[in-house]
């Protein structure tokens, strides 16, 4: 008996090669929708029931070992924004790195506006094993392990994967004005390995997220919260992001960070960031200046 979740993804078979969506069987197996006429991701999300159309399109095909791909961003043309100070521990750590601004994370965390920035354009996102960047001008730069929700074209949630919102915290914490510099620069934004189809707050919610960082084989950092901490409802965060405003291709919202190291802790090239949550799978990069 197959599992329920549903999981689509992008992947190549050969370097250079066109990329394909794929229907992820069991997280181990890949089923290549090429055949069955999927030429992007919004050829089942913006359908009016997804995961239904994702079974009948999957079929009961075995597919291709997902070792045997290379798993891409699930996104597109899709704009990546971005929620912050949405958990206690996202506050408390940014009030700590700048007495400057601290009033500001104070303000926001219960304000009933939240706080939304642009992260990314979808062409500009890394997937899976790529490398994530940390900036060549930053001396306090970390992983910010976060769940994306994933909405379509209609404004629908439809899915979520595993974000990082990598940020550097010394330009942050210098003057606030500094946000898009300490946020928005080549490999800041990683998400992957796939879109699992769910949709259940409360479900969601009963997920782990957590984030482990090794330094030459040896972990040098590991945390873990639960999604049931984001202190903003999924809808509170998703109207805000779409007041005014439309996503023709669909949007991905990073939902913030629960989870970040000590004051001591900076990433250095070729750490090695591994990022689970508990509903989706795993996410890992390894670090490179840029
Ligand atoms: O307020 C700055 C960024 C917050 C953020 O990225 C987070 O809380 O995850
Ligand atoms: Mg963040």
């Amino acid at each position: 008996m197959r599992e329920t979740a549903e999981r689509l993804c992008r992947f190549r078979t050969d370097p250079g090669a066109e990329a394909r969506i794929g229907a992820v069987i069991e997280g181990e197996r890949v089923v290549d929708l090429t055949h069955v006429g999927v030429g992007s991701l919004a050829d089942v999300l913006d359908r009016e029931d997804p995961v239904a159309h994702l079974r009948l399109l999957r079929g009961s095909e075995d597919g291709i070992a997902v070792s045997e791909v290379t798993l891409l961003p699930p996104v597109e043309r899709h704009e990546v924004w971005a929620a912050g100070v949405t958990y206690l521990r996202s506050k408390s750590a940014r009030m700590e790195e700048s007495d400057f601004s601290a009033t500001a994370y104070d303000r926001v965390y219960d304000a009933e506006r939240p706080e939304i920035f642009f992260k990314s354009v979808g062409e500009k996102v890394v997937g899976p094993d790529s490398h994530v960047g940390i900036r060549a001008d930053a001396r306090w730069s970390v992983p910010e392990p976060e769940l994306a929700l994933v909405m379509n074209a209609h404004g629908r949630l439809v899915g979520c994967t595993i974000g990082n919102d990598m940020s550097s915290r010394d330009i942050e914490g210098e003057n606030l004005l500094y946000l898009p510099q300490a946020k928005v620069y080549d490999h800041s934004c990683s998400l992957g390995p796939w879109i699992t189809l769910a949709t259940d707050e409360a479900a969601i919610r009963e997920w782990t997220i957590g984030v482990r960082i090794a330094r030459a084989g040896e972990e040098v950092f590991s945390g873990e919260t639960s999604i049931d901490q984001i202190k903003r409802t999924f809808a509170d965060l998703t109207d805000h992001l779409w007041r005014s405003q439309h996503f023709p291709h669909g949007v991905v919202l990073l939902t913030g960070t629960g989870v970040v190291p000590d004051e001591s802790f900076t990433l250095a090239a070729n750490d090695r960031v591994t990022i689970t949550i508990s509903g989706i799978g795993t996410l890992e990069n390894t670090v490179a200046v840029v």
